[in-house]
């Protein structure tokens, strides 16, 4: 039987990514994200080869997140797989200097948005006894760089959720992972610095970093082991990478 999952932030990068990879295998979709105009041109890409819902609302909004999943018609209800990535870095700056925006807009979608989405879908997980969430953390899941504070601990909070999470949901049949990316080049850094182009693509210049097709293969990997495998955690790296503030640039 067809299996249906359900993406977060899949207007861009790494959910995109793994929307279209999901697609190749005739995986149904509910994509989602907040620019409507790109889920519906991927909508209407993807629907070539398999069957996609959109549903286009803010993750850090509690309400929203809720009516827009209560809301799925009948036959995208049945959720498999839930790929919680939406998310972002905002900023960069020491502690003392830091927005206190940029860290509520972290902190409401990359952790409370995590959950919001995973409260609405998992019940239904386990009810039925089946399911797999794969929450996508980063390298900051494990290691803190400079003006890395506040994201960081949105993702350090990711790894413990994960945890927590496996814990909650393995008695009821339900896979559990974390997917932790060092450099990936999307439009994170684009976002990060506020739309500064030039200043996002410095970070990626002087090594190859990963693309999201890479973590869109992992990804795939990890939905496609057989039933009683359940990748737990696992950190993909660029190989110029070595650790969260060790990358070895050529000029
Ligand atoms: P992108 O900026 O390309 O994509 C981010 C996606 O998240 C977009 O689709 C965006 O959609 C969505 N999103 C962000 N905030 C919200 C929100 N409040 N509500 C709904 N959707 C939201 O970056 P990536 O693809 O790189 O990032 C995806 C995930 O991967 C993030 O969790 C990020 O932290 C993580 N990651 C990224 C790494 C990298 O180096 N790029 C490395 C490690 C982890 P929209 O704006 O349309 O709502
Ligand atoms: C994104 C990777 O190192 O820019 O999580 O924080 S990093």
């Amino acid at each position: 039987m067809k299996k249906t999952a359900f993406i977060t932030g899949a207007t861009s990068g790494i959910g995109k990514a793994t929307a279209e990879i999901f697609a190749k295998h005739k995986i149904r979709l509910v994509i989602c994200g907040r620019r409507l105009e790109r889920l519906q041109n991927l909508a209407i890409e993807l629907s070539k080869t398999t069957e996609v819902q959109i549903l286009n609302f803010d993750v850090a909004d509690k309400n929203a997140v809720f009516n827009a999943i209560n809301s799925l018609p009948k036959e995208f209800q049945d959720i498999d797989i839930l790929i919680n990535n939406a998310g972002n870095a905002h900023g960069l700056a020491p502690v003392f200097s830091g927005d206190t925006d940029d860290w509520d807009n972290m902190i409401d979608s990359n952790i409370k948005g995590l959950l919001y989405v995973t409260k609405a879908i998992s019940p239904n997980m386990v009810k039925r006894k089946s399911g797999q969430i794969i929450n996508i953390g980063s390298i900051s899941s494990k290691y803190v760089y400079e003006g890395g504070n506040v994201y960081c601990a949105t993702k350090h909070a990711v790894e413990a959720l994960n945890q927590g999470m496996r814990m909650d949901l393995s008695k009821y049949g339900i896979r559990v992972s974390a997917v932790h990316p060092g450099l990936v080049d999307t439009e994170f850094s684009t976002v990060r610095f506020k739309g500064d182009k030039n200043k996002a693509d410095e970070v990626y210049k002087g090594f190859q970093a990963l693309t999201a097709d890479d973590i869109a293969d992992l990804i795939y990997f990890v939905v496609s082991r057989p039933y009683h495998v359940n990748i737990s955690d696992i950190l993909i790296l660029p190989t110029a990478q070595a650790s969260g503030t060790q990358i070895h640039k050529e000029f």
